[in-house]
């Protein structure tokens, strides 16, 4: 992609109704743009690191043996009387008339419109257990939006809905997703606490939500320091083996880590050394349920059991914030030029910088740097443009991407383009060629291109 021919709307002011980081930085590098309070038009550059986190939302729950489908946004009233849960939502809840007078909603969550689905189709305990899930719009009308897509009116979730036969097998399913969470935030380079929480207005008996250290987090949070050193890494996982996910659970939760509504001073100090006690601010960024029959008794959402009995089935919901993660991965790694997106969500994995756009020569050089690139999959974005030097610097700084290849007819008069990466600002000196080669074999072993 060059600059001179995208849409990348960048900001020289610091917009001042942007109270955090990550707010600030997705408006000044032209990622989102306000519609209405808590509404956001996502802009190209904005889309791009968005379907790249839903991607790795989509694998991690092929891979955990979930099964995709797609639910509308407007979901009908009748649904959620049934539930009980149309009065209780509240103002929360966006409540529309058709022409006909019929009541809707646009859906906040849902657990009423999948406990029809399944009902309509599933008579037996065969075709258990079964998981579906989406990642689709919500809207809830919070009276509080800001942060900007940390806490939008309108913003992208996946939530996925697990049916089972008995308790057992519905805990088993919670064990799996938080496994599954675990590693969906790790590809994106996040560090994402899972902690016992509150089970709000979703209900039920077990949850946790995962949480990202931070200090705009809106939850406050108490854990013991041991849980921060835990990684998966490569581990390989068998999502259908109950012991192995239960000890990957049993790993994570034993530890001390609390929200705010389950935090317990005394258990506190009783279970965690004083000098491993943390509190810290945290953004939450994902949350699982168990809730039993919560849904299916009211709504009828029976199987004919092994003893031929209709039984009511164990379910559970989980839910990732997708555009928060966009924020969330920003307000972790950033510095005060602007973001540094990890690889695995970066909107392009490198940017490049001819710095003589008019030279034959160096633009040449680009071209060719572009084609090594593009040919083993890589997609480079190429500041084309006639901007001074100084100002390129800085918008390259600004929209973050990992890596940044600098050619300018100085170097190449002496056979070289700069490679910087943008974490650290490391530099070297390569030929335009090796410059190619370096980074396929980068991305080679991050399992980011063939
Ligand atoms: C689980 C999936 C649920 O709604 N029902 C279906 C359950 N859980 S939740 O915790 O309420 O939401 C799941 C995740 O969605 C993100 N989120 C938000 N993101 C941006 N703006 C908001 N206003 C917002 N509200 C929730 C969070 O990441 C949350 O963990």
């Amino acid at each position: 992609m060059r600059v001179s021919r995208y849409f990348l709307p960048v900001l020289k002011e610091t917009p001042s109704d942007a109270q955090i980081v990550s707010h600030r930085l997705m408006l000044r590098a032209g990622m989102i743009r306000q519609a209405a309070a808590g509404i956001y038009s996502w802009m190209p550059l904005g889309l791009r690191v968005l379907q790249r986190i839903e991607k790795i939302v989509q694998e991690e729950q092929q891979r955990a043996g979930h099964i995709p489908l797609l639910m509308p946004t407007l979901q009908p009233a009748a649904l959620w009387r049934e539930s009980g849960r149309y009065d209780d939502y509240g103002e929360e809840m966006l409540r529309i008339k058709d022409r006909h007078g019929r009541d809707l909603l646009y859906g906040p969550t849902n657990e009423e419109l999948i406990t029809d689905i399944f009902r309509s189709h599933v008579r037996s305990y065969r075709d258990l257990p079964l998981t579906l899930y989406h990642v689709q719009w919500k809207f809830r009308d919070e009276i509080r939006p800001r942060f900007g897509v940390m806490r939008g009116r309108e913003f992208l979730m996946k939530d996925g809905y697990n049916f089972d036969v008995d308790r057992e097998s519905a805990l088993h399913a919670y064990n799996r997703h938080m496994v599954s969470y675990l590693r969906t935030y790790e590809r994106m380079g996040l560090k994402a606490i899972p902690m016992r929480a509150d089970t709000g207005p979703i209900g039920g008996t077990h949850s946790h939500e995962f949480l990202v250290l931070a200090d705009t987090g809106e939850s406050e949070v108490f854990f013991d320091s041991a849980i921060s050193e835990l990684n998966l890494g490569g581990r390989s996982v068998d999502f259908n083996n109950w012991q192995e996910c239960a000890a990957i659970v049993d790993e994570w939760t034993q530890p001390y880590a609390r929200t705010e509504e389950t935090h317990d001073p005394r258990t506190f100090e009783l279970e965690v050394p004083e000098e491993r006690r943390r509190s810290s601010r945290g953004i939450e960024v994902g949350q699982i349920f168990y809730f039993g029959t919560k849904y299916s008794e009211p709504m009828g959402a029976t199987v004919a059991g092994t003893d031929g009995t209709q039984v009511p089935v164990h379910m559970g919901s989980h839910g990732i914030g997708v555009s928060r993660l966009a924020g969330a991965v920003i307000e972790a790694c950033h510095d005060d030029r602007g973001i540094i997106w990890p690889e695995a969500v970066a909107p392009f994995p490198v940017g490049i910088i001819n710095l003589a756009p008019k030279d034959d020569k160096t633009s040449d050089i680009c071209e060719r740097i572009v084609r090594g690139l593009e040919s083993s999959g890589i997609e480079p974005l190429l500041d084309d443009t006639d901007e001074r030097a100084g100002a390129k610097f800085a918008t390259m700084d600004l929209i973050g991407l990992p890596w940044r290849i600098t050619v300018g007819p100085r170097g190449i008069a002496d056979g070289y383009v700069e490679l910087t990466r943008r974490s650290d600002g490391e530099t070297e000196k390569l030929g335009p060629e090796q410059v190619v080669e370096k980074l396929i074999d980068i991305f080679r072993a991050a399992g980011l291109t063939n």
